[in-house]
This record gives structure tokens, sequence and C-alpha cells, in this order.
């Protein structure tokens, strides 16, 4: 007996594997059930499962120099795996720890090193692509992943799609076809089984499940060559592609001004905000504002600001941060003592309403010609805007694509090049400010990260020559953009 038969049956026999009609969490019911947690109950199963993952990446010749288990149950594999071979594993948390650093993931490693990831069994292939873009955030690259069981409904394909290649010890077809063979499982059981797989392929999902699934807007080159092809685009070809004026407009001026620096303004009064904003003009091409924290607020200071914008050429972004019901935002964006809508290009959102936000402030701002930028990562230590609310903000991102053109956000969050990504929390040193506040570098923001725009508060207004701070900043921002786009 083979040793794929021999684990087959011994996946049966201890019921990791069963068959009847199972709900499932999405509600579906299912002929095949499978529970590969109670594995770790048995080490002659954990050993040879271990032995054949690796292998089945052998024999795909996968080259990677550390590993990563999709939590939780294909944990423990990775872990036997890492000692096994002597490679390292990290550890990628599901939730980042609410206290101290942020690590979404735990362990050592180089930013650039190829990681290949572990996993049980693949539906969908989601829990693998949540993993790859946990992973990519630090900057560890993923190309293959290897998988106990591919349930065989699409879930290699889609990742496929996304650049990853996923290798499987054993798909769930040839599972019945042994047991089938072994006497263990009737023809009709198969039958059912197999026509089940077909009914539920996630190639062949509705569009609201493709659609609920998907990280990345859909088109026919996969992530890899739209990454690839975002990385060599310059800001004047990402202009082209977007169809958001005011993300064509912001191309552009990052192209005549050589600038993706955005200055957040964060003073107190007007005349100094006004002050600053004609002196850094030259060196931005945004200006960010938190018009509730000034003292005088007043419609000529609206006006004067609009000039100088003309004057400088660039765009004016309220970091108003809207978080209510669709109802309330539209007024919180249109009325009140602001009146936001009447002169900010740009405002943003969080998404935990969720997409009702965004749809009262289009309401707004669409007929105006306002554009809005989704909250999918914060700087600040402990944020909760991780893992799957990051993913499902940029979803929500890519459904109001004609209003949202971009995110604020700490790393890519997606290879489509009409979103702009925009990174607060930017100095030219790393550090804190002892209030949560996380600096990165302009070149491990744009250069390693490949954001777009560095956000620049304190590192400029809090400078003895804030005109030279920018200077500084749109410099050293502009060299990392030239690196990124040359890598
Ligand atoms: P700083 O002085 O460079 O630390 O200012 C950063 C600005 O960006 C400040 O206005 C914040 O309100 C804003 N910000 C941020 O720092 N981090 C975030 O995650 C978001 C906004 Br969202």
């Amino acid at each position: 007996m083979d040793r794929i038969t021999k684990l087959v049956l011994r996946l049966y026999e201890v019921e990791a594997v069963k068959f009847g009609n199972f709900k499932l969490k999405s509600g579906i019911m299912s002929p095949v059930y499978f529970d590969l947690r109670v594995m770790v109950s048995y080490p002659d199963i954990m050993d040879e499962t271990a032995e054949l993952l690796w292998e089945i990446a052998e024999k795909n010749n996968v080259k990677s120099s550390v590993l990563c288990g999709v939590p939780y149950t294909a944990l423990p594999l990775s872990t036997l795996m890492a000692v096994k071979q002597n490679k390292p594993m990290v550890i990628r948390r599901k939730e980042a720890k609410d206290y101290g650093t942020k690590k979404m993931i735990e362990g050592v490693f180089t930013a650039g090193d190829n990681c290949l990831i572990i996993e049980d069994v693949v539906t969908s292939g989601s829990s693998v692509w949540e993993t790859v873009q946990s992973l990519d955030t630090v900057g560890l690259k993923v190309t293959d992943a290897v998988v106990l069981v591919d349930r065989g409904q699409g879930g290699s394909e889609r990742l496929k799609n996304q650049g990853i290649s996923l290798h499987s010890v054993i798909t769930l077809p040839k599972i019945l076809e042994i047991l089938c063979e072994q006497g263990k499982l009737e023809e009709s059981v198969v039958k059912e089984t197999e026509k089940f797989i077909q009914e539920n392929s996630f190639s062949a999902a509705a569009p609201t499940q493709q659609a609920a699934e998907k990280t990345s807007s859909g088109d026919n080159a996969t992530s890899n060559e739209k990454k690839r092809a975002r990385k060599c685009l310059c800001y004047s070809s990402r202009a082209d592609i977007c169809e958001h004026p005011l993300a064509k407009q912001l191309f552009n001026i990052m192209e005549q001004k050589k600038s993706n620096l955005a200055f957040s303004v964060d003073v107190t009064t007007c005349a100094e905000l006004l002050k600053l904003a004609d002196q850094v003009g030259p060196n931005i091409c945004m200006l960010k504002t938190h018009v509730d924290i000034l003292e005088d607020f007043n419609q000529d200071f609206v006006k004067s600001l609009q000039e100088l914008a003309e004057k400088h050429n660039f765009l004016i972004f309220e970091d108003r941060k809207f978080a209510d019901i669709g109802n309330t935002v539209k007024h919180q964006y249109n009325s009140g003592v602001y009146k936001i809508s009447d002169w900010a290009h740009i405002v943003n959102a969080h998404t935990v309403p969720g997409s009702g936000v965004i749809k009262g402030l289009q309401e707004v701002g669409g007929s105006k010609g306002r554009a809005c930028l989704l909250i999918g990562q914060m700087s600040s230590a402990g944020n909760l805007a991780t893992g799957e609310y990051t993913s499902a903000t940029v979803k929500m991102a890519e459904e109001h694509a004609d209003f949202v053109i971009g995110f604020i956000c700490t790393s890519t969050l997606t290879s489509d090049p009409k979103f702009i990504h925009m990174t607060p929390g930017v100095k030219l040193s790393q550090g804190g400010d002892g209030l949560g506040q996380q600096y990165l570098t302009p070149d491990e923001v744009i250069g390693n990260r490949g954001t777009d725009i560095i956000i620049v508060g304190r590192g400029i207004y809090k400078a003895a020559d804030p005109a030279k701070a920018a200077q500084e900043y749109q410099t050293a921002g502009y060299a990392a953009y030239e690196k990124w786009i040359a890598s």
C-alpha cells in the first residue's frame, strides 16, 4: 500500500474526514467534512503529513528560507516541518496584539526573504491569501504554498491568479477514489460528493461570492503581473489609468512637481496654517488639514487656502475620518461650521460603519467632483485596522471605485494601479511620539513598502526651518519612489 493511501485511510479512521450531511459555516450543506484539527492527537499522522508536505515542496523545486503555517491548524504542522528540515519559521497572528509594538508576524526574518506557506486544507484559497497579504506587509515574499488537502473547488486556480502556486499532497477527488477502492465509501456517496464539488466550485461561484472573496480588483492579469505593472508605472501612467478626475490630477501634480509629499499642517490658528502652506506649497502635492483644531476657523480662511492650493498646485485633503452611518456623515460633510464638501478635494473615512459611510459621503461629494480615501491601516500602536478588517476595506474600495480613490495605510494593500496609497507616521528617522504614533522613514514607506504618498506633519512644522524640512522630505520621498519603480 502506498504512503498516500495509508495516510488517507488513517485520516478516515480518526474522522479527520467524514461523510454525511454537514452544515458549513456558509450555511451550505456538504456531504463531506474535514476536521483536520484532530490530527494533533495522532503523532504518526502529524509526522507523515509533515514529511509529505515537505516532499511536495521539494518535488516542485520550491525555494524558501522561512516557513509560515496558516493559523491555526497548520501551525503545528509548520513547526514540525521547520524542526525536521532545520528551517526557521514565522508565526502569523490572527489578531495583532493590542499593546506594545503591534506585530502581525512574529519571528526573525529579513524583508525580501521567500516564505513558504503551509496549510491543512484549501477550499477557496482565501486563508492562504490572507496569510500572503499579512506576510507582504512585513516584506516577506510568497510564491508557493503547500497543502495537505486541496478540495478541488477552485482555490488553487484562484491563488494562481494571484501569483501563488499551490502544491497539494492530495485532492478531495483522489481521497474519494482511494476510499472507494478500499471499500470504505459507497459509489453513490462518491458521486454525490463529486457533484457537490462541481456545483460549489469557487471559479463558478456567484459573482457576489467571488467579490466577497477577491482581494484585488479583477481583470485577466495576474496579481504579480499587475504588481510588476504598477511598479514600472510612473505617476503620469498611473494618471492615465485612473478614471476619477481627482486621482488623475493628483498623479499629474506628483509627476509635474516631482513630489509625493503631503504636508499635514496640524497647527491651531488660521494664520499659522496659511503661512506654512505658502512656505511649503512648492514642495508638496497635497496639504492635509484638521480644521476642527483651528481656534479661528472662518470662511475667509477657506478662500485663502483655496487660493494657495491654486497658486502652488496642490490638493486639499481634510483628514476628517468620518465614521458614522451614511445619513449622519452626509450632514457632517455638507453642513455645520466647516462645510467640508465645499472646499476639501479629498476626505477620508473609517470603514467600521460599513459601506453606508461611503454612500452617504458620495451623495454629497460625488456631484461636486470630490473623492474619498478609506482608512485601511493606521500608523498608531495597537490599532485594530489589521487583517480581515483591512481586507474588507480594500473590498469596499473596489466596490465604490467611482468615489474612493485610495487608502490611508502603512503598506501596499492592492496592486491595482488606480488606487493611491498614502502613509502617515513618517519622519526622516524612525521612532515614536510617546502617544502611540509610530514613525517610518520615507525610504521604508515608499521604497520598500511601495506606498505612493508620505504624509508628514511634525517632521515639517516643528522643524526650525519648515521650508527646508519640506524640501528634504520631498527629496527623500521622490528618491524612494525612483528606487521603488526601478526595483
Ligand atoms: P505627524 O505629526 O507626522 O505624526 O502627523 C501625522 C498626521 O497624520 C496627523 O494629522 C494624524 O492625525 C494623521 N494620521 C496618522 O498619524 N496616523 C493615521 O493612521 C492616520 C492619520 Br489615519
